[in-house]
Order: structure tokens, then sequence, then C-alpha cells
């Protein structure tokens, strides 16, 4: 496996990431066959199976990992969160909210099923995460799968994604402070990244203290990945200048480097990156690894 080969010689993210993700892809397929309504499952499946990094998955699958778990009971749950950000996607992408045209370099999913298809696929993915976990998480004693699946709920919700969301409408148009900024996007971002890992590690059977440092390392490395996304929008946007200009400078949206400078904005990435490894010291450095690597990929990422 990945671990083995790591306490044997020197650990490759790219290679870890690519089978996670091979792994990660069949079960998603698996998990939305088609069946009757033919196109909400079809739109389902477009937006579900059409590229992504597998980002929260994998995080999801390396934490339950870390603390002794394996993939296998770790895989229903981390498909979940993909099925869930998806669906968050396909909400936040229809016209009532940001009005996007394409996602992933795609069509969305209004733009290509209609909205009202749309809604009732986001619907639908939605219910299929909780059943999904239900149904497919065996040898995982029940305890663990529901302390999970409260997690879930309650990072997706009014407590979170939601509530990002909402805060992130009403601000439009106003002056944001870099704490709403903040705020909006620890709700709308680290709080679905950061319950991937707490999930991992709940399902792998890590024990209350190890949750709660994973749960310190997801929420770092979950809003580290919003000001990342913000940097990447402004560095990219002014190389790809003259051709498409990138969405910071023609949206008058708030941005972490917008509003504390890019050097700043660099500052706290690295910040964030620290104190989020910083939690992984306690763990045996070998199986920390994944870990420990994919919060640095997620600072060097270029997409
Ligand atoms: C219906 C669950 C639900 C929520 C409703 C619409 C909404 C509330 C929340 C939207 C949250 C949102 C769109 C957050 C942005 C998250 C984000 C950083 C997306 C980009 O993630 P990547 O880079 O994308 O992981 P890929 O394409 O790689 O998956």
């Amino acid at each position: 496996t990945e671990l083995q080969s790591n306490v044997l010689g020197e650990f490759r993210l790219k290679d870890y990431m690519n089978s996670k993700l091979k792994r990660v892809n069949s079960a998603l397929d698996k998990a939305v066959p088609v069946k009757t309504p033919k196109t909400i499952q079809e739109a389902m499946r477009y937006s579900l199976l059409g590229g992504g990094k597998r980002v929260r998955p994998i995080l999801c699958i390396a934490s339950c990992e870390l603390v002794g778990g394996d993939e296998a009971s770790a895989m229903p749950i981390a498909c979940a969160m993909e099925i869930i950000h998806t669906c968050s996607l396909i909400v936040d992408d229809l016209p009532c909210m940001d009005n996007d045209d394409l996602r992933r370099g795609n069509l969305t999913n209004h733009k290509m099923f209609g909205e009202n298809v749309a809604i009732l696929a986001s619907a639908a993915l939605f219910c299929l995460a909780f059943e999904h976990i239900a149904s497919k998480t065996k040898n995982v004693p029940a305890e663990r799968v529901v302390q999970a699946i409260l997690e879930l709920g309650s990072a997706i919700g009014t407590d979170g994604l939601v509530a990002g969301q909402f805060a992130d409408l009403e601000s439009e148009g106003k002056e944001v402070s870099l704490e709403e900024l903040k705020y909006i996007h620890v709700h709308k971002t680290a709080r679905l990244i950061e319950v991937s890992v707490v999930c991992g590690a709940i399902i792998g059977g890590g024990s209350v203290s190890d949750v709660e440092r994973l749960r310190k390392y997801g929420s770092r490395i979950g809003l580290l990945f919003q000001v990342v996304d913000d940097i990447l929008d402004v560095t990219q946007s002014t190389a790809e200048l003259g051709k498409t200009a990138g969405k910071d400078l023609t949206s008058d949206k708030a941005t972490f480097p917008k509003l504390m400078g890019i050097e700043n904005a660099r500052n706290f990435a690295r910040k964030l990156v620290d104190q989020a490894v910083a939690e992984l010291a306690h763990f045996d450095a070998a199986r920390a690894d994944p870990l420990h690597h994919l919060a640095h990929f997620i600072v060097d990422r270029q997409n």
C-alpha cells in the first residue's frame, strides 16, 4: 500500500493522490447507478463525475488511515463528502446564487439540464450522501457511524455551509471586513474540509484527542484552501490579463489579498499551513506523511 512504501522510502504525494483518486472515482461511479428517473440520475452523474480534485474524500481517507483505520471503512463517507460538495456547487451556480455558466470547465448543471432538473438533482444528491453512508459503511461500529453523520449534518446546515453561503449573499455590494470575510470562508469552504478530516478520524477509531487535533488541522487547511484560491485568482488573472481577465479583477467581491494585501495574504497562508502541520506532530511521522504533504499541496497548488 501507499503507507508501506512510505515507511520504506520517500513519500510520493502524486502517486498517493492518484491512486486514491482512482478508487474514489470508481466508488463514486458506483454510488449513482443509472436508473429512473433517468434525467435526474444523468444530471446527478454529470456533476458528480465531471472532474474535480477529490480533495475532501482523499483527506477523509488519509485521516482514517492515520488513526489506524483502513480505506474501505472510510470510502462511503469519503464519497459522501464529494457528493455534498457537488450538491453545494450545483446550488452555488444557480441563477439565484452566483449565476455561473461554467464549472470545472463544463457547462453548469442548470445550463445543461435546466434549473428545475438541477435543483432536483442537487436535492437527490443531498439525500444520497446520507443514504450512502448508512448503506455502504461496513465493519465499523454503529456508534462511530452515527457520530460521523452527526458531524457531517452539523457542518453543512445553519452552523456551516448554509451559514457561509448566506453571509456571502448578504455581503454582496457591501463593504466586508476581514472578520466577516473569515466568517464566510470558515463556514462556506473550511467546514466541509474540516469535517472530512474529522469523519475520517472518527470512522477510523481515533481517540477523542486525535479527533480534536485533526479537527484543528482540518479547520486550518480548510481556511488555507480559500486563502490560496483568492491568491490564485489574483496571480492567475494577472498572468492571463488581456485574454480572459480573472474574476478578481472583474468583480468587486472581497478577497483576502484585497483586504490584507497580497504579501499579507501569503503570510497568512504560511501561518495556517504551519498551524495545521503542528497538529500532526503528535502522530507517528511516517503515518502522518500524507496529511503533512496534503497541507503543502494545498498551499502550493496551481488550480
Ligand atoms: C446544498 C449542501 C448545500 C449547501 C448550500 C450553496 C451553498 C449552501 C454553499 C456553497 C458553498 C461553496 C460553493 C463553497 C465553495 C467551495 C469551494 C472552495 C469550491 C471549489 O472547491 P475545489 O477547488 O473544486 O475542491 P473541485 O472542482 O476540485 O472539486
